[in-house]
């Protein structure tokens, strides 16, 4: 894109375009080769990543089993996103978008699919009874946050991240734009989180455990490298919520399930007992083989 640039009368494929993600990047759906998923031992089989999408389902599944529900044990296995591992077949029936995360539900009489991270926190929530409010009125603000970061941060990471750090070029129309958004995005946290302890309200919820990882990343300058540039440090009502959600021992867990990225102790690429957290993780893998 350029200021000279004239779309064609009909648009095509440019694999090479420069961007971090071309080579994964594709305007077609479906499988590119056959390959199998594994299958543990646990109910529950999740093939996800450590990027704040996975981050959501990892979180939930420590909160469930931080509350004692044995039932939200899981084996957490590694699909690597730039090796497009999300186009071999057998991911792609779990998940036709071919986009982490996914999971699938051996406890049912057929095992069950789910993907979309909105989707699967709220089936999560709805089989354990848990982090969704009872209360009709209080369930309904809460799934209004869900569906609100759904909505949002699109604008967030294929928007800004996207201009801000994996454009092939800093083109400043679009970071402006981008910029823009998120900062009233980040805006709108604030105003809501200096009326309630949650953004559901006095009960922390899946709204939280979905944006947490994205908006709570952004604010503590984890997300593109952009806490300066974006002044996440002004919107203190955020920062608030993000150290306090951060504290969470579940949370400290989940976002080192299926991280490949980052220092080696807070790796656990893949996860299919609560004591690989301690035995597990890279920095023991790689003393051990060493
Ligand atoms: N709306 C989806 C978005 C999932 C998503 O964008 N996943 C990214 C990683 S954060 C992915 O798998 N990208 C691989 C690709 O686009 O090929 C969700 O919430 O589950």
């Amino acid at each position: 894109m350029s200021k000279s640039y004239v779309p064609p009368k009909v648009w095509t494929w440019d694999a090479n375009n420069g961007g971090k993600f071309a080579n994964i990047n594709r305007p077609i759906a479906g499988p590119t080769h056959d390959k199998d998923l594994p299958a543990g031992k646990h109910p529950l089989q999740l093939y996800s990543l450590a990027t704040p999408n996975g981050v959501k389902v990892t979180i939930m599944l420590e909160e469930l089993l931080a509350l004692g529900h044995k039932g939200a044990e899981y084996d957490a296995w590694l699909i690597n996103i730039s090796g497009g591992d999300q186009f071999g077949s057998g991911f792609v029936d779990v998940n036709p978008n071919s986009k982490i995360p996914a999971l699938v539900d051996h406890s049912n009489e057929t095992p069950t699919r789910v993907f979309e991270s909105a989707s699967i926190m709220l089936y999560l929530a709805e089989k354990f009874g848990e982090f969704l409010p009872k209360d009709p009125m209080e369930r309904t603000e809460t799934m209004s946050w869900v569906f609100w970061l759904t909505g949002s941060a699109p604008y967030l990471g294929g928007g800004f991240g996207h201009f801000y750090a994996y454009a092939p070029e800093k083109f400043e129309y679009s970071i402006n734009r981008f910029s823009m958004e998120v900062k009233r995005q980040m805006d709108v946290l604030n105003y809501r989180l200096g009326e309630t302890e949650y953004l559901g309200g006095s009960e922390y919820s899946i709204a939280d455990m979905v944006t947490w990882p994205w908006y709570g990343a952004l604010s503590q300058g984890k997300l593109y490298e952009a806490g300066a540039f974006l002044d996440v440090a002004s919107y203190k009502n955020l920062q608030r919520w993000t150290d306090q959600i951060a504290e969470r021992p579940a949370v400290i867990r989940g976002r080192k399930v299926n991280r490949a990225f980052g220092p080696l102790k807070d790796q656990l690429r893949e996860r299919h007992d609560a004591s690989d957290f301690d035995k597990k993780t890279q920095d023991k893998i790689e003393t051990a083989e060493s």
